[in-house]
This record gives C-alpha cells, structure tokens and sequence, in this order.
C-alpha cells in the first residue's frame, strides 16, 4: 500500500492558503520544471482569478519522498464556511495558516472550532512574516489561547509552528533560524500527520465530500477511500444519507496530481479520488461494496442563513441584453447549480419566481455573476435572513462580527451598530492608531450594513464576519437611512438634468444611460425617496438666459458593483441583472402604485 498523508489547508480569507499550496506543488516538483502555471493555480476559475479568492475548495496530490500528500486547499470566506466542515472529515491534519500581523480573525476561530471537535492534528503556520508589520510572537500567542480556549486535546494544543512567508516560498521552525524552504513543512506533515487508519482488505467504503460535473462523464464524486479497494468498471452500492441503497457502476476513476486529473484504473483506501457514473450522488453518500454495503456516518451539512428571490426580468428593457430570459431557462440553470452546490437550496415560489437559500451575500452573488457571464437575465430582491422556529421559539441567525478600525471614528461606529442590535465583546488596540472591536450581531442587521460602514470610516475600516448559530429573534434593527432617486420617465439621461440631481444625493449612472419609469438612478442623501426626472434637456422654460453654455460638471458617479448594489436595495426594491448592466429599480414602476404599498423603514 502506498504511503498516504491527507491534509486541508484552513484559514481566514486572505491569509495566504491558495499562495502556500503553489508553494507546495513547485517545491515538490510537482509542477514540471518548464510547466507555466498562474500565481494561486488553485484558483481555476474565472471568479476566483478575477477576485483573488477560493470559492470551491480543490483537491490536489504531491509526491514527496516516498510519500503521496493529498491536500485540499479550503475557502476562508465566511460564506463558504460550510465547504470547510465537509473537507475536515475528509483529512487527517490541518494546515492551519494565520496571517503573521492579522491574527485570529473571525474565520480562524470558525475553522479552529471545527477542526479540533473532529480531532484533527493541526501543524500552525504563520504566514506573511515578511510584512514590516508583523508580530510573529503575539500571533503564535494567540493561537495557544485559541486553542486552549477551544478545548483543544493535549495533543493538539502541542502543534507544530512553522513560520513562513508562502509567497516567497520560505519556511523556518524557529523566527530566530535563517531562511528556508518548504522541506520543514513536508516533514511536519510526514511526521505530524496521522497516516490513515483502514485497510485495502476490508469492503469498500468511500464517501462523497465534493461533487463536479463534466460534459461528458456527468456528475463526479470526489471522495475519501475510507476502506476497501475500488477499480473501474467495479459495481458499486450507493447508500444515501436517507439509508436508500442504490445499485451503480464505477465508470470512470479519476486521480489527482498537481493540476492535473487522470484517469486510473485502481485506487485504495487512504487516497482521495473522484468517482464518475452515479447520476444520483450527493454530497455525504457513502460509495459502498456492491455486496457488502456498510454506510458511513452521514455528514452534516450546513444550513442555509440567507434567501434572495431570483425572478424573471420584467422590466421595460428586460429581453435586450441577454439571451436567456425566460422562466423554464431560469429555472433549468437555478436547478442544474444545485445538482453540484449543496450548500444551496431552491424552491419554486410563483410563476417565473425562484427562492434560493445559502450562506450569505458573496455565494448568492457568485451564482448572479456567473449566471450574467453566461448571457442570463433575471432580477433579483433584498436578502432577507431565515428565520426559523427552534423549540417554539422565533430564532435568526447570529454572527461573530470583527472591525478594525481608526481609533477616532470607532465611536461613531459603536453608536451605528448599537442601533443594529449589536453587542459588543471586546475592544483592544491594534497598533499604527486602529482599534479592533468584536460584537455579537443579528445576520439581519449586517445587510446593508458594509457600505454605511466603509463611509463611516472613511474607506479605513476592515469589517469581517463568521455565522455563530441561530439564536432568539432580536426585534427591529435600523436599516438603510437615505432614500432613493427614482426616474418618473424612460429615455436617456442628460447632463443638464443630472447636474441638477447631483446636488440631492449620489448619483449612480452617467449620461446617456437608458432610464425608465421606476429605475432607481442614485441614493437621496435624505431618509425619503424622491422621484427626479434624468432625461430633461436644456431646451425648457428653466434655462437660465445666459447666452454661453454653462459648464455642466458632473461628479463620477458611484460604481455600484454586484454585491454593493445587494447590500444596498430595500425590500421594495429589486436589482436588474443583465450581461451588460446592473440596474436598480423599485418594485413598482409608478409613483401610484408605490404610495399604495409605502416603505417601511424598520424591519
Ligand atoms: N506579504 C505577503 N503576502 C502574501 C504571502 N502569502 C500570500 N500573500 C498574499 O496574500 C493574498 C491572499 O493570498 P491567497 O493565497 O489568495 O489567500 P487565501 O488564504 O487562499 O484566500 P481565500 O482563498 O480567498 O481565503 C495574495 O495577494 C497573496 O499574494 C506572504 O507570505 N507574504
Ligand atoms: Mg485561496
């Protein structure tokens, strides 16, 4: 049998997992010597590129000595923290990174927390001890605190501490050693991490962590070999969470190494590989012996916090953009993302309407951006929390809320998020004049809330967020303060009217943007809605006389990404998806139908 190590690379977003994984592979030699390959390889597709995170955690395999070394590389944004928990049970030990000046951020704990409850042996390392800020010796503080606070073993608590810089592809066991490579951190996991228990003699059991889906192989399983030994071909039992046992057939067993997939014709227990031709896979599933079927404790799988509603696009310029618009393509591509996404629910809720459930903001996001890139166009509403009943009671979902931020303008934002409902657990100085602030906060009351806070600290601050549990419901929280600009016309803006529009708020499109009846063109810097006309020219009674043009300078307006624009909308209003545009618009297009259905201002 071959000698097998698994381990998953956890952290805080940011704090450098991707970027040591590349480290791993070169210095392995997995990457050939000429092979050209991307910085933060693992980061494969075009979302992860283009915003430098993990959003799918990957699996990959080094050879090391005589030793092959699984690893996953795991998302640290809170979002995906879900995907997290699922790897853990996959690996027998952790790479737990933490940023050398950061810390132990909200994430760190999430992912600690969870690691150690399933007993896993973590190696630490502190990444970034390059950056002139860092304090090597406060972090690896923090960590044993965290540890011990967590209740880590005696064996855990005595973890291995690598420092590193992974970008530069240095490691050393000691800050006081000159600079190494990687070796020290291939021989923590060789010597640190448990080989994995089970045999090649025993009946198959596998289970399913990942799944994937090929154009031509279908639906793929990316699995743990627990026990037992699997060829291709092998006929197989599927035991399903629900205790359903369905008889399939491996078609296709597929290995990793490096970036690369192949196909093998055998694989044993110890390894990680992905299993192709079980239409009916899930996440969880147990691939068992055909005649000796043996399930696997079923996996516990995060529940959704949050639900948008994706709707057919029925405004006035719905159909231009894109190419897929109707409700059946809708609901084809909303299905076709939960056949691989666990961590995402779907249900039917009208005609051409869509509820989808997941873990927060980025993931809905992450599916609208990909689904825009892929010629859709839908509509989609405010996020609103999931509430539910736990033992007669009305529970929501809490976070665990970390700000850093300037110390002169942290009053200002203690008071905005009193009025959220949030609590707060303790305040400690960071140095370079920040302070760092953690609060205990209804999910509810985060919506919405990063573009006030970015305001408030004047683009200083840095705001981050893990899920707690669902805790009893916490009554009102205080919502967006300004209104809306809302276009009364349809037509294309003009400079001389949004000059005048610039002096009521922030505008958020140009000139000679297609507007319509409804269209929401900017914030009011007032708490009421007011409604603007964009489009009027100059040729009207209001013109001043003065025969010379006046010159017209207008502000740029505001860039409202994706996800800023999300946080942003109200419960009576909508965003407008298209491959070219995002637009914001109010439910109702005309001022008589709004004023018969009037905005809330507490929720
Ligand atoms: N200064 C410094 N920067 C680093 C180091 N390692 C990584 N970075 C940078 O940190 C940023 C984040 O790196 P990633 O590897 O994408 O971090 P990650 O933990 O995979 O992030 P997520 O997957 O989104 O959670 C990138 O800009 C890296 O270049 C390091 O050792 N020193
Ligand atoms: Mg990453």
């Amino acid at each position: 049998m071959q000698k097998i190590r698994n381990i998953a690379v956890i952290a805080h977003v940011d704090h450098g997992k991707t970027t040591l994984v590349d480290g791993l592979l070169e210095q392995s030699g997995t990457f050939g010597s000429h092979e050209q390959h991307d910085e933060r390889a693992m980061d494969s597709n075009d979302i992860e590129k283009e915003r430098g995170i993990t959003i799918l955690s990957k699996n990959t395999a080094i050879t090391y000595g005589d030793h092959k070394i699984n690893i996953i590389d795991t998302p640290g944004h809170a979002d995906f923290g879900g995907e997290v928990e699922r790897v853990l049970k996959m690996v027998d030990g952790v790479l737990v990174l933490v940023d050398a000046y950061e810390g132990v951020m909200p994430q760190t704990k999430f992912v600690v927390k969870k690691m150690l409850a399933l007993g896993k042996k973590p190696i630490v390392v502190i990444n970034k001890i390059d950056k002139p800020s860092a304090e090597p010796d406060r972090v690896v503080d923090e960590m044993f605190d965290l540890f011990a606070d967590m209740g880590a073993t005696d064996d855990q608590q005595d973890f291995p501490v690598i420092y590193a810089a992974a970008r530069d592809g240095m490691a050393k066991l000691d800050m006081a050693d000159p600079d190494g490579d990687f070796k020290c951190i291939f021989d923590a996991i060789i010597e640190s991490v448990p080989e994995p228990e089970g045999s090649a003699d025993n009946s198959l059991q596998a289970q399913v962590f990942t799944l994937d889906y090929d154009n031509y192989v279908g639906k793929i399983g990316i699995s743990r070999i627990f026990n037992g030994t699997v060829k291709k071909g092998d006929n197989i039992m599927l035991a399903k969470a629900d205790g359903e046992m369905v008889k399939g057939k491996i078609s296709k067993l597929i290995g990793f190494h490096g970036l690369n997939r192949m196909e093998i014709d055998q694989a044993e227990a110890g390894d990680i590989v992905a299993f192709a031709g079980m239409e009916t896979v899930d996440v969880g599933d147990t691939v068992a012996d055909a005649q000796n079927p043996v399930a696997l404790d079923p996996m516990h799988i995060e529940e959704p916090t949050l639900t948008v509603i994706f709707a057919v696009n029925d405004s006035p310029l719905a159909g231009k953009e894109g190419k897929h618009v109707t409700s059946n393509k809708l609901r084809e591509r909303l299905e076709f993302e939960m056949r691989t996404n666990v961590a995402m629910k779907l249900e039917i809720v009208g005609e051409g309407k869509f509820k989808v459930s997941g873990r927060g903001e980025l993931q809905i996001t992450v599916l609208a951006e990909n689904m825009r890139r892929e010629d859709f166009e839908f509509s989609i509403s405010r996020p609103e929390v999931i509430v539910k009943e736990i033992e007669g009671v009305k529970c929501e979902p809490f976070e665990h809320l970390v700000i850093d931020v300037p110390e002169d303008l942290s009053g200002g934002v203690i008071e905005r998020l009193g009025k959220r409902k949030a609590e707060m657990k303790s305040m400690l100085p960071m140095g370079q004049g920040f302070q760092r602030i953690e609060f205990e906060i209804p999910a509810r009351a985060l919506i919405g809330f990063r573009g006030q806070f970015l305001t408030d600290t004047k683009g200083e601050g840095i705001m981050n967020h893990s899920f707690i549990e669902f805790r009893p419901f916490s009554g009102g929280v205080e919502s967006r303060s300004y209104g809306a600009l809302v276009s009364m016309v349809a037509g294309s803006t003009l400079a001389f009217s949004l000059f005048s529009i610039q002096n009521r708020g922030v505008l958020y499109i140009g000139v000679q943007t297609e507007v319509y009846e409804g269209m929401i063109v900017g914030e009011h810097s007032r708490d009421n809605d007011l409604v603007v006309n964009p489009i009027k020219g100059k040729a009207q009674s209001n013109v001043r006389s003065s025969g010379a043009d006046e010159a017209i300078k207008l502000i740029p307006p505001r860039d409202m990404s994706l996800e800023r624009a999300l946080e942003w909308i109200e419960d009576d209003e909508l965003l407008e998806i298209t491959p070219k545009s995002i637009r914001i618009r109010k439910k109702f297009l005309t001022e008589n139908e709004r004023k018969r259905h009037s905005r809330k201002t507490v929720k």
